[in-house]
């Protein structure tokens, strides 16, 4: 009765929490991992998981590590930096390109994302990666240890994007001589599209140099995104972290300035106070957003059978939340319609080849980065 009672104010308030003892789904915990990010199944089953200290590991979908992959470059960590994502290209079963993000140390001080790629050869006991290349960077690199942003997407046309944080400096979103702070929409091997959206910027300003970044830009004005990912009508979101409060999920259109840090729901930290988006309508305003806030660490569109009411859904990793969110899309309009309380910090959620669901745990505090395999209930 107690459960009819809490769906029927669920559907009142058209949104609702789950608890851990009432989730819709089984909870298999396969493993564990040092600070987990990022995992992409491979063709044959098995994944690779990427811890933040610089591993990159094969994994079966029991949980049981093969061994590491060589030839990972060396990567800046420390406090958000590392390791970051690791995607398939879109004809990997014939070129075995693996493609990773991570922080890489630059002169003095200073640190940047880098995005490079290299050809995965499996062995028994792990594999490696030859030819590494990097094929992008942040520019330009600056101290400090947060905001990479550096999630990686390759789209059903075969472009590879890169969400690029704001590296917490602020300004440089608004940047178009910086690539931080923006989303980036590249061909496979990092060149500039002749259809970007910025492509001839420096036409509009004659002290531009004409190797500037702008080239990259898709869209501007964005924090932290740790998640991009596009829909079953092939429209691309992202989630970004907002700063106190006002985390957002964005639909991601051509050439859009999504305000950052012009405006935000959220404030700073310090208790300044940014002006909300509805100050200025001619910033990109949210689909969604959240105060207080749920730390979006990723975020995936659902497109299997086995949570067939889910299709078409978005679902986010709740970092600060703990928890995993569920998102109705209805063309541009998003709204949270349910949360699912996972007790640990969220920090990657994928769809497996059989459509159950693969969460990867953060590792920090009482979270432990452990990888789990979600079915329904039957
Ligand atoms: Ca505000």
């Amino acid at each position: 009765m107690n459960r009819i009672l809490a769906l029927a104010l669920c559907v009142l308030l058209l949104s609702c929490v789950r608890a851990q003892d009432d989730l819709p789904f089984e909870v298999e915990v396969l493993g564990s991992f040092e600070q987990p990010w990022a995992l992409a199944f491979l063709p044959d089953g098995r994944m690779l998981v990427t811890e933040k200290k610089g591993n990159l590991l094969l994994v079966g979908q029991d949980g049981q590590t093969f061994g590491s992959i060589g030839g990972v470059p060396d990567v800046d960590y420390g406090r958000q930096g590392g390791l970051g994502d690791v995607v398939l290209h879109p004809d990997f079963e014939n070129n075995g390109l693996v493609y990773l993000s991570y922080a890489e140390a630059g002169i003095g001080d200073t640190r940047g994302a880098a995005v490079g790629r290299g050809v995965l050869t499996l062995t028994d006991g792990g594999g490696s990666l030859a030819d590494f290349d990097v094929i992008w960077r942040q520019y330009p690199k600056v101290v400090g240890f947060g905001h990479y942003g550096h999630r990686l997407l390759f789209d059903d046309d075969g472009y590879l994007w890169i969400t690029s944080g704001d590296r917490q400096k602020f300004t440089p979103a608004q940047d178009m001589q910086s690539n931080l702070g923006k989303v980036l929409r590249l061909h496979d091997d990092g060149a500039v599209p002749d259809d970007n959206p910025f492509v001839d910027y420096d036409s509009e300003d004659p002290l531009v140099d004409d190797d500037g970044v702008y080239g990259q830009i898709w869209s501007l004005g964005h924090r932290n995104p740790l998640g991009i990912a596009t829909d079953l009508s092939g429209q691309l979101w992202i989630v970004e972290m907002g700063p106190k409060h006002g985390d957002e999920l964005n639909r991601i259109e051509r050439g859009g300035n999504y305000g950052y840090p012009i405006v935000s729901n959220g404030d700073h930290y310090d208790g300044r106070e940014i002006p909300d988006h509805d100050t200025r309508p001619d910033f990109n305003a949210p689909a969604a957003y959240w105060v207080p806030a749920i730390s979006p660490g990723h975020v995936m569109f659902y497109s299997g059978d086995m949570f067939g009411d889910w299709r078409g859904n978005a679902l986010a990793a709740g970092l600060s939340s703990k928890a995993i969110i569920r998102i109705e899309i209805d063309g541009s309009e998003a709204r949270e319609v349910e949360r699912f309380e996972m007790n640990a910090r969220i920090r990657a959620i994928v769809q497996g080849p059989d459509g159950a669901l693969w969460v990867l745990e953060d590792e920090r505090g009482d979270s432990e980065g452990r990888l789990l395999k979600l079915t329904p209930k039957g």
